[in-house]
């Protein structure tokens, strides 16, 4: 095989890149990081230094493709299958790419930051700049919900990287944020839900999501 996917699946950005991956039928396979185990993390910072996942290994091309969005962009170019998640059209392909930063800058980031303020130990707690971070993820939600108003996918009738980045931010962001107050994005979400890709991604996550520490609340 020649694609290595470097994942975990409760990993919002893994989700990112699978979901791509699973929409266009790209054969690949993966290989689960455990972060948590000093050797995996050693092998993998071997791959990627920084032991940010994912990370997608192309052993036909020699090439290591680390970052959601490089990966996507990656498979678009190299890969006729995945050619469809990022338009030809270059104005179309810059607003998909526009979506895909601001909903990973403005929405995907500070709810990370969220989740790892959870994750903190007694006594290092910061309540105030998780606060601070449910106010960017409004901000996101705010700006993007306008630039998602129609009933086809975030840019058009195709399926592209934007929808790739969209799903895994706010279905995460909804723990934080709940989405009420912008139905359009809660519309969206919901026919991002219908895609057999993010239903697929959906059920691997599910035995793992009682780790997820935002699941009660
Ligand atoms: N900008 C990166 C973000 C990657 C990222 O933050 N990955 C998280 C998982 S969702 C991770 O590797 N976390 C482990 C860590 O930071 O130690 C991308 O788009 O791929």
């Amino acid at each position: 095989m020649s694609l290595t996917l470097y994942d975990h699946p409760l990993s919002s950005y893994c989700w990112k890149a699978l979901i791509a991956l699973y929409d266009t039928g790209v054969a690949f396979e993966t290989r689960v990081v455990n972060l948590g185990d000093p050797a995996d993390r050693a092998a993998f910072q071997a791959v990627w230094p920084l032991a940010k996942f994912p990370v997608l290994r192309d052993d036909a091309r020699g090439q290591t493709v680390p970052e959601s969005t490089i990966i996507i962009d990656y498979l678009a170019q190299h890969y006729p299958a995945a050619r469809s998640l990022v338009p030809a059209d270059p104005d179309a392909a810059r607003q998909v790419r526009l979506l895909d930063r601001l909903i990973d800058s403005y929405i995907h980031n500070p709810f990370q930051q969220i989740v790892s303020e959870r994750l903190r130990p007694e006594g290092a707690k910061d309540p105030f700049g998780a606060d601070q971070n449910r106010a960017k993820v409004r901000e996101g939600l705010d700006l993007l919900a306008p630039m998602i108003a129609g009933e086809g996918w975030a840019v058009g009738e195709t399926f592209t990287l934007a929808d790739c980045a969209a799903f895994p931010a706010l279905y995460y962001a909804d723990y934080a944020v709940p989405l009420d107050a912008w139905p359009q994005l809660r519309a969206y979400l919901a026919r991002l839900k219908t895609r057999p890709s993010v239903q697929r991604v959906l059920a691997e996550a599910e035995p793992f999501f009682q780790y997820f520490p935002l699941k009660d609340g």
